[in-house]
């Protein structure tokens, strides 16, 4: 993939970036997709190339079909831990060393922005990295997790099926997930938007709150379909614009 934002657009930003006090970040499945992660609703490949995301990722699937789910959430916890962060995830964890004032609100499950040595990082849906039984959020011990690829082990406590610690559609979000990221969408000089197609609520609504509180609003995507109104564009991939909006940002 190619930068197709110009220098003197990132400039633009890394302009307002280098004076701002509370820099707030929202990232999507994008920001993951050079770390070899396919995007949520990149076609799923293979054994789930017949089924769209959207309808695996809820408690009626797993309820309606446990095994079904549980392998599909299974198959990405491994998937996922074989892949690295990319310069996108090493360059917003930079960008935080350098702002006092600094949030990473992601959507992302993969864990990814911990790798890559991001701190204050808040997670809207969950963690693949964490799995809770169905009917108590009982915590379910990761060996156990492991050693269970086909089906849902049962908890040790309830008995209900193991699921993954993740926040499925039709589920509400943490609550204090949803706390901290209206606070640091109040006080945010600069929101960027990197890697998300802003189709899934209520992370879509946060570049309009950030914008009625008097942000800047910066979108990163390579398709031009993520902008967002009164926002700036800057159309590319987050491995390579997030690396060089750091540099001109903080030359040394
Ligand atoms: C909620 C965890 C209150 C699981 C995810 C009916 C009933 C109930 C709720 C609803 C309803 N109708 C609508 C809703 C709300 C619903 C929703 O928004 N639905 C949408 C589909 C319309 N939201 C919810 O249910 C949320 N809860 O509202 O609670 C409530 C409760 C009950 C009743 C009513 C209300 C919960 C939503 C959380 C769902 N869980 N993930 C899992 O991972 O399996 S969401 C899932 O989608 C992932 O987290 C993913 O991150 C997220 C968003 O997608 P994106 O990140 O944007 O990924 P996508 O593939 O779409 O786009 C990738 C982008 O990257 C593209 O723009 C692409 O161009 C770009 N890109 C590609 N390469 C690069 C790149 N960008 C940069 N660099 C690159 N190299």
């Amino acid at each position: 993939m190619i930068i197709l934002a110009t220098d003197n657009q990132i400039q633009k930003v890394a302009d307002q970036l280098c004076i701002a006090k509370s820099v707030a970040v929202l990232t999507g499945a994008g920001v993951s997709a050079e770390s070899g992660i396919p995007t949520f609703r990149d076609s799923l490949t293979g054994l789930w190339s017949n089924f769209n995301a959207e309808e695996l990722a809820t408690p009626m699937a797993f309820r309606k079909n446990p095994e079904l789910v549980w392998q599909w959430y299974y198959s990405r916890r491994i998937k996922n831990s074989s892949c690295k962060p990319n310069f996108g995830h090493l360059a917003l964890a930079k960008m935080e060393s350098k702002i006092d004032d600094f949030s990473l609100i992601t959507q992302n499950v993969d864990g990814l922005h911990q790798a890559a040595g991001s701190k204050n990082i808040i997670e809207l849906h969950g963690s693949l990295q964490n799995f809770i039984c169905f009917d108590n959020h009982h915590h379910i011990e990761n060996h156990i997790v492991d050693s269970s690829p086909e089906k849902p082990p049962y908890c040790s406590i309830c008995g209900s099926l193991a699921r993954p610690g993740v926040v499925w559609f039709g589920e509400v979000l943490p609550e204090l997930a949803i706390r901290s990221s209206m606070e640091a969408l109040e006080k945010a000089n600069i929101f960027l938007v990197v890697g998300t197609s802003g189709q899934v609520q209520p992370a879509a609504s946060f570049g309009l709150i950030a914008q009625k509180n008097g942000a800047t609003v910066v979108v990163i995507n390579p398709d031009e379909s993520a902008r967002i109104e009164n926002a700036i564009f800057l159309q590319g991939p987050a491995g390579e614009i997030l690396p060089k909006l750091v540099s001109l940002t903080w030359p040394t």
